[in-house]
C-alpha cells in the first residue's frame, strides 16, 4: 500500500483512471494479507489506509469515489467476521473493476462515433479515456490526424503522442504554447477529467482552461471524455474541488534562482460554457445536464 501511495504521489501512476484502481488494488491487497483480529481491526486499519491513499492526489474523485463504494459495499455485509470482510473486499473490488472497464467501452464507443471522419484533433495530456476513444475510432477505419501537446511540466503528452503513435494513428507533437497557433487548423479539442462539478465545470490538468478559452475564439468544439465517477458528489453541497499544488522542482531547480517565486498548479477549471459536451458511459451529455444523470448513478452506488 505504502508503494502504491508513493508511485501515486511521485506520478509513476498517473492518470485518475489508473489512479483509483491502483489505490482500490492496493486497499484490496492490504486486506488480504491483514493479520486483524477483528472486523473492527481490519475496517479500521483500511480506513487509516483509505485515507492515506485519497491524500496521495488531493484533485483525484474517482480515487476518492471506488474507495468510498468499496466502504459504503463493506458496510452493507452482514457478517462482520474478518473472513467474510476480506472476501467482500475483493468480491466488491472486481466489481468496481469491471464496472470502470465496461463504461470505458461505452465511453470509447460514444466518443468513437463523434469523431467526424477526416478529423483534426487536438488533445492535451495524457488520458486513458482519451486514448480509448481515438483507438476505437482508428479501429473503425476512420481517417483522423491528432495533435498532442507535450503537458510542461512532466510531459504527460509525449506519452500519449508515442501511444497513438505507435497505434498507427497520424500524430503531431507540439510544445504547449503552440495551441493558439495551431487551433485554427482543429475540427475538435478532446481532453480528459480529473473531476467533474455539479455546474457541469471540468477539472483537468493544467492548460486545459487556456485550450478552451483558445478552442471558443476559434469556434472549435470542446469535449471531454469523463466517467460519471468523475463527479465529485461534495460539490453539489457546496464544496470546492481542492486545486494540487506540486513541487516547483518539476518545474525548474529553485537553487538556480534568487528571489524567484516558482508555483506549480498542477489542473485548472474550466467553466461549462466552454464545454460542449462531456463523453460520458450513458451518451454524450451537455454540462447543464449532467448533474441530472450523474445524481441517479450516486445515489445507487455510493449515497453520501
Ligand atoms: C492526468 C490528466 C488526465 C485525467 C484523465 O493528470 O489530467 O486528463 O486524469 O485521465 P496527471 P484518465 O498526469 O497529473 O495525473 O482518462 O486516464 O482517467
Amino acid at each position: 500500500m505504502q508503494k502504491t501511495y508513493a508511485d501515486i504521489k511521485a506520478l509513476r501512476i498517473q492518470g485518475a483512471r489508473s489512479i483509483a484502481k491502483a489505490a482500490l488494488n492496493a486497499l484490496a491487497s492490504q486486506a488480504i494479507s491483514s493479520n486483524a483480529k477483528n472486523g473492527d481491526e481490519l475496517l479500521s486499519e483500511l480506513m487509516e489506509s483509505a485515507d492515506l491513499l485519497a491524500s496521495s492526489r488531493p484533485t483525484e474523485p474517482m480515487l476518492r469515489n471506488a474507495l468510498r463504494f468499496l466502504f459504503f459495499r463493506l458496510g452493507k455485509e452482514k457478517k462482520r467476521d474478518v473472513s467474510s470482510l476480506k472476501k467482500c473486499v475483493e468480491k466488491e473490488r472486481k466489481s468496481f473493476l469491471l464496472n470502470i472497464e465496461r463504461d470505458l467501452g461505452r465511453i470509447a464507443e460514444f466518443g468513437a462515433k463523434r469523431i467526424p471522419d477526416g478529423a483534426h484533433i487536438l488533445i492535451h495530456c495524457h488520458s486513458t479515456t482519451l486514448i480509448s476513444i481515438l483507438e476505437r475510432a482508428h479501429d473503425m477505419g476512420k481517417e483522423f490526424s491528432v495533435t498532442c501537446t507535450e503537458t510542461r511540466p512532466l510531459f504527460q503528452g509525449r506519452m500519449s503522442a508515442k501511444e497513438l503513435g505507435d497505434y498507427g494513428i497520424d500524430t503531431t507533437l507540439i510544445v504547449d504554447s503552440a495551441v493558439a497557433s495551431v487551433m485554427p487548423g482543429m475540427d475538435i479539442v478532446l481532453v480528459g477529467a480529473d473531476a467533474v462539478t455539479s455546474s457541469g465545470d471540468l477539472v483537468n490538468k493544467i492548460g486545459t482552461l487556456a485550450i478552451a478559452h483558445i478552442a471558443a475564439s476559434n469556434d472549435v468544439k470542446f469535449y471531454s471524455a469523463a466517467e460519471l465517477y468523475k463527479y465529485d458528489p461534495l460539490t453539489r453541497w457546496g464544496g470546492t474541488e481542492e486545486i494540487e499544488e506540486r513541487d516547483p522542482s518539476e518545474v525548474a531547480n529553485p537553487s538556480d534562482f534568487k528571489k524567484v517565486r516558482i508555483k506549480n498548479p498542477a489542473f485548472d477549471i474550466t467553466p461549462a460554457k466552454y464545454i460542449s459536451a462531456y463523453i460520458t458511459e450513458i451518451g454524450i451529455i451537455p454540462p447543464g445536464s449532467l448533474l441530472g444523470m450523474v445524481t441517479k448513478k450516486f445515489d445507487m452506488d455510493i449515497p453520501l
